[in-house]
């Protein structure tokens, strides 16, 4: 750091140049963010001060959290759920796990998670030391369920489902994952971090939350396909025994305890996220994932068109589609046309999300690039 400070127009000078070598959105087909709703970066800038860490002192952040809380709770189908706003699927699910580790009294335990389960996982491993078991796909890349079972011993705590993977936007068979979970006493926690904001907004119905008896706890990102501001999280427990084991006091604060991972924690995305469901309500929420499911349904039968298919039909806004070379692709796609697209572990395909700031226009010209792209790597 310098001595002196610099003024401020040479500061907004930098700040506009970094922002320039920022990629942003545009032509970015391999993120599951997207731009955050303009009523969201409102709300969000309103409360850039507001710290729900010492809840005591923010109050009405703090009623915005409860509001976020119960809405999402009823859209999941519960509205006893507890939980909290989180800064995202990691801190969520790790969040979880924790809570599940605690209630349970093995000294040595493991959960078993899906082959597609998001990298978080392999970090609860490491700081919760709990034993990943990954349990192997079946040919439509869910879980397999016969996998699953044979992972159980007597020190399994936990199943893990995942409502709408990382990599290829697959729901897990949640109920079948619930019967096994109820029959041997496990927790089962989703992870819907994508699928969250989206499977509700389907036309077609799936079943995955709590409705399901044996779901204890979901996660889901507003900062995904919710439209909220970066970092925005929620977890979600079936009942408060869950939160109850996340607590710790915090003797000197305006609160008594917290039971976030986080101490000091922004409100500014409980507001934005706050903002933005009020704003866009269900209606709004279910205009978008049609748009997104349209553009999807275009991809998929343009690339027919050139003899490109999909490694499943999808489910929602995620296409993985196969093709040879595709780490080349992926690189020729980049430094000849601009495009962002990402590639998944296993088979490696080219993977693309369709959010929010795509538009048709994006979609039309990626299938001639890629046209071009796969005819030049023949
Ligand atoms: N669970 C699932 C199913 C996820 O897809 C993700 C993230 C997480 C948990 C973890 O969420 P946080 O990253 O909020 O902690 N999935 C994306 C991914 O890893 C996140 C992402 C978003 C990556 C934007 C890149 C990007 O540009 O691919």
């Amino acid at each position: 750091m310098k001595h002196k400070g610099l003024e401020e127009s040479n500061i907004i000078k930098l700040l506009k140049q970094k922002k320039k070598s920022d990629i942003g959105f545009n032509k970015v087909l391999s993120t599951m963010c997207t731009k955050p709703h303009p009523i969201a970066i409102k709300a969000h800038l309103m409360f850039i001060e507001s710290n729900i860490g010492d809840s005591g002192l923010f109050p009405g952040t703090s009623s915005m959290e409860n509001t976020v809380i119960t809405s999402l709770s009823q859209l999941l189908n519960n509205k006893n759920a507890y939980g909290y706003i989180t800064t995202g699927g990691t801190e969520s699910n790790i969040q979880a796990l924790r809570s599940i580790k605690n209630i349970s009294d093995s000294t040595n335990p493991n959960i078993i998670v899906p082959e597609s389960a998001h990298f978080s996982f392999d970090k609860i491993s490491n700081l919760l030391d709990i034993e990943i078991k990954k349990a192997s796909l079946d040919n439509s890349f869910k879980v397999d369920l016969k996998s699953v079972k044979k992972l159980i011993d007597h020190n399994t705590i936990a199943l893990v489902g995942i409502a709408g993977t990382t990599e290829f936007g697959q729901i897990d068979p949640i109920e079948s994952l619930s019967e096994i979970a109820i029959k041997n006493k496990l927790f089962l926690h989703i992870d819907a971090a994508f699928g969250g904001f989206v499977i509700p907004f389907l036309d077609k119905k799936y079943i995955f939350d709590f409705l399901v008896p044996g779901v204890t706890s979901i996660s889901l990102d507003p900062h995904k396909m919710g439209f909220s501001t970066i970092p925005s999280g929620v977890i979600l427990f079936r009942n408060k025994m869950f939160l109850d084991n996340l607590e710790t006091s915090t003797p000197y604060l305006t609160s008594k305890s917290q039971y976030s991972l986080t101490g000091t924690r922004t409100g500014a995305t409980v507001a934005a996220t706050f903002a933005v469901l009020k704003y866009l309500g269900q209606e709004g929420y279910s205009k978008y994932v049609e748009y997104c499911m349209y553009l999807t349904n275009k991809l998929i039968s343009g690339a027919h068109k050139i003899q490109i298919y999909p490694l499943i039909d999808p489910v929602m806004n995620v296409v993985v589609l196969q093709v040879n070379k595709p780490e080349e692709v992926r690189n020729y796609l980049r430094e000849k046309y601009g495009w962002y697209v990402s590639i998944t572990r296993n088979p490696k395909c080219l993977r693309i999300i369709l959010m929010p700031h795509i538009t048709e226009n994006d979609v039309e010209h990626f299938l001639i690039d890629l046209e071009k792209t796969v005819e030049y790597l023949k």
